[in-house]
């Protein structure tokens, strides 16, 4: 019974999903003798935390029942009071965690205080299923830099476009779609200057029920040669604009981004290049949680040689393009010998439509 209440507690964290950055997706139920008496999740951030929207949901008196909650309740003083407090009051008797709040504000306290006034805890239900589901809130709470998913998109034969960069569309609409998704979850998502040269792309979520919250769209470009009629630099009423250079940059070229309501980095470089480190730095302490690199194979290289990248996902679509010419997700310098490849941990494979998609770790070298 626990776990198929922590599952429902679970499925309601992540209807917060792309909303509540960079706070938890965080679920709650309430139960007693065996049927759900309330429940509520996280639903924006600032919000309610979810184990209050369960108390404010109650059909039945909550004295002698249990709550499930797929996060440590906490015990400081936000932005909202303890949900500790709430739960003590309230009469719960039991509480059933999914995984310890890794904010080092409550790590662990929540659980202590709620013992100590006398109510039972288990803790560890669907911890895995928990972890994975606020895998960009670990690493931000306790890193304070995003959480980096690399997406990429290619043939059987590893092309993300032809050798005249035709690239639409290479992966099914299905593909297409989770992407989507994906940008809607990601606070940002983060390409180079060469992908905005070929492809002018929009970078928007495109799916109706999520039209309008659209993440910052980062573009790495270390002398600025963005043009100024590129979609990203006139279209800016939905979607916020960074762009992330260097001292090289042309001052007046910053000033006329800047005036057009773009917002520009001027930051440390490295190798000529936009220093990624001190990139992710900034975004941490800007409140960005997470970022969702859309390439293309020059970005993705540094990106993933300068340590930043933690997850990737590689959809590969049935079809063979061909071409000495033909780019591939990830170009850049490489590595010289297989023994110094980049790993990728914990490997799954996912089916949209015809496509395969690969998800996977990037672990230590
Ligand atoms: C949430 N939603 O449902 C729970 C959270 O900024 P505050 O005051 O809303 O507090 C955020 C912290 O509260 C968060 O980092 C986490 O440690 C804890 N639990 N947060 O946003 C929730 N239960
Ligand atoms: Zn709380």
């Amino acid at each position: 019974m626990d776990i198929i209440f922590m599952k429902r507690a679970l499925s309601l964290a992540e209807k917060g999903a792309g909303f509540v950055n960079p706070n938890p997706m965080v679920g709650s139920v309430i139960v007693k003798n065996s049927n759900i008496i309330g429940e509520g999740y996280h639903k924006f951030f600032g919000g309610n935390h979810a184990e209050i929207e369960a108390l404010n949901s109650l059909t039945d008196t909550p004295e002698g029942s249990t709550m499930y909650v797929t996060l440590e309740p906490c015990s400081h003083h936000g932005k909202t009071p303890p949900c500790v407090n709430a739960i003590i009051k309230s009469g719960i008797k039991k509480v059933v965690v999914a995984m310890l709040d890794p904010n080092p504000l409550v790590s662990g306290s929540g659980i202590k205080i709620l013992k100590e006034n006398g109510i039972k805890v288990v803790t560890g239900i669907l911890e895995e299923e928990a972890k994975k589901l606020n895998e960009i809130f670990i690493k931000y709470i306790t890193t304070k830099l995003p959480f980096c998913l690399m997406k990429s998109a290619m043939s059987l034969d590893g092309k993300i476009a032809t050798k005249f960069s035709d690239s639409k569309w290479i992966t099914c609409n299905e593909s297409r779609e989770y992407v989507h998704k994906l940008r809607h979850k990601y606070s940002s998502i983060m390409v180079g200057v060469n992908t905005v040269l070929v492809d002018n792309p929009l970078l928007t979520v495109r799916i109706p029920e999520f039209k309008g919250l659209n993440p910052i769209r980062i573009i790495v470009d270390s002398r600025c040669r963005i043009p100024l009629d590129s979609n990203v630099v006139k279209k800016i009423s939905h979607a916020k604009t960074l762009i992330a250079t260097t001292k090289k940059a042309d001052t007046k070229k910053i000033k006329t981004l800047e005036d057009k309501g773009i917002e520009v980095l001027i930051l440390p470089s490295k190798d000529k290049r936009v220093d990624l480190n001190a990139l992710v730095e900034r975004l941490g302490q800007m409140g960005i949680d997470s970022v969702l690199l859309e390439g293309g194979g020059t970005l993705n290289y540094s990106a993933i040689e300068a340590g930043i990248v933690d997850k990737v996902n590689c959809f590969i679509a049935p079809k063979i393009i061909g071409g000495t010419l033909a780019k591939s997700p990830v170009e850049g310098k490489g590595v010289s010998l297989v023994k110094n490849a980049f790993l990728v941990n914990n490997m799954v494979t996912y089916k949209f439509g015809n496509d395969i998609m690969i998800e996977g770790y990037i672990g230590q070298r």
